[in-house]
């Protein structure tokens, strides 16, 4: 593996001899190492893929080159640091943005930013603050973006799309799980016309689309040893949707008290401070430029993601755990209870939500 991986790295326009290469993280999608430097050159980030996940990895870096070097223009108009507020994507000695191995596996490689942190978990309001002035501030910095991105996933916050997947799943039953999931089957039964309700004021274009990123949680922003935002990282999934996505998801996971795994449901729900600091991160930075479709259903897209993670996770226990990584046999069930938990909490404080939501865009305006 280490000299597969070396021969890999070999094949980037990488400065400086590489010292190492270590696995990194848990993501659930893709396989990620550190590449060591020697000297002063920039260590790096080193990640596979996943082809079964993404069906367009060249679509997909395209748009990731596009999207950075926009940011990276933005940052330097400003007289930031464009090194460390910006992802930087390294292409391979020939010039492409990504290397197919002889095993047929897609390889990228983007610019390690030292001295940050990321976090799995908010550990205080002040940090959910910062990470929603962080993503309203990744939102401004790509309002003015027009250039054309690919779909990297089909329907990915698209809950008709969902759906579509979530019958055939249930019809095909392909592990035998069906049975014993009359109850979590009925969670999301009961929400299907609500959620259905929602979508359709993004399909009839009541709620505008924008260039979003799609997968906001926590560990996804850069902090600097100060606490201030970076950067947002992960952009497999930045592409034209609604920026509601980016605030639910978001608030799915800055504001659970407990962990997206959580076997301790006592633990799970959501903490409306945390709720209250985010927004007030958020709409700092974004406050005047949402229309009031958007700020309506604000507080209702947190309810939106966190069903929809409820349905993949189940969905995927169902299909025999094929899209999300396991650690055991009954995870992907094990996080269906404990985001249902959340959603839970989240429809109990909705009219709360609300309510802060509106205080906070009046207090920005
Ligand atoms: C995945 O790749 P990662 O771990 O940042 C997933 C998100 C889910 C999340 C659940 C491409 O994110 O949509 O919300 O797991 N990403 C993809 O924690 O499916
Ligand atoms: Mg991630």
């Amino acid at each position: 593996m280490k000299a597969a991986l070396q021969d890999i790295a070999s094949h980037f326009a990488l400065q400086g001899p590489i010292d190492s290469i270590d696995s990194l993280g848990d993501g659930f999608i893709n396989d990620t190492f550190l590449i060591r430097t020697a000297g002063n050159a920039p260590d790096y980030i080193l990640q596979r893929k996943n082809k079964s996940i993404f069906p367009d990895v060249p679509g997909m870096m395209e748009n990731i080159r596009k999207v950075t070097e926009h940011i990276r223009r933005r940052v330097i108009a400003e007289g930031g640091d464009p090194m460390r507020e910006a992802m930087t994507v390294v292409p391979t000695r020939d010039g492409k943005l990504y290397y197919v191995d002889p095993e047929g596996e897609y390889w990228a490689v983007t610019v390690y930013i030292a001295d940050t942190v990321a976090y799995n978990k908010a550990d205080s309001p002040e940090l959910a603050r910062k990470g929603g002035e962080g993503i309203g501030k990744f939102q401004a910095q790509l309002a003015d973006f027009t250039e054309p991105l690919v779909e990297t996933i089909p329907g990915f916050h698209n809950i008709r799309y969902r759906f579509v997947q979530w019958d055939e799943a249930l019809k095909r039953n392909a592990a035998g799980r069906v049975k014993d999931l009359a109850t979590e089957i009925g969670w999301i039964e009961s929400r299907r016309a609500e959620m259905l309700d929602f979508w359709k004021l993004v399909e009839d274009g009541t709620i505008p689309t924008r260039v979003t990123h799609n997968d906001t949680k926590i560990n996804n922003i850069l902090f600097d040893k100060q606490g201030r935002v970076l950067c947002a990282i992960d952009l497999d999934t930045v592409m034209n949707s609604t920026s509601l996505n980016d605030f639910g998801d978001a608030i799915r996971s800055y504001t659970n008290t407990g962990d997206e795994d959580d076997r301790n449901l006592s633990r799970v729900g959501m903490s409306i401070e945390m709720f209250r600091a985010y927004t007030e991160g958020y709409l700092s930075q974004r406050a005047r430029q949402l229309t009031q479709s958007e700020i309506d259903h604000l507080a209702f897209s947190a309810r939106y993601i966190t069903y929809e993670q409820v349905l993949r996770f189940l969905m995927d226990y169902i299909d025999g755990d094929l899209y999300y990584k396991i650690k055991y046999p009954e995870h992907n069930l094990v996080r269906t209870h404990a985001q249902y938990k959340l959603l839970q909490s989240m429809e109990e404080q909705y009219p709360e939500m609300c309510r802060i939501v509106r205080e906070t865009v009046a207090k920005y305006n």
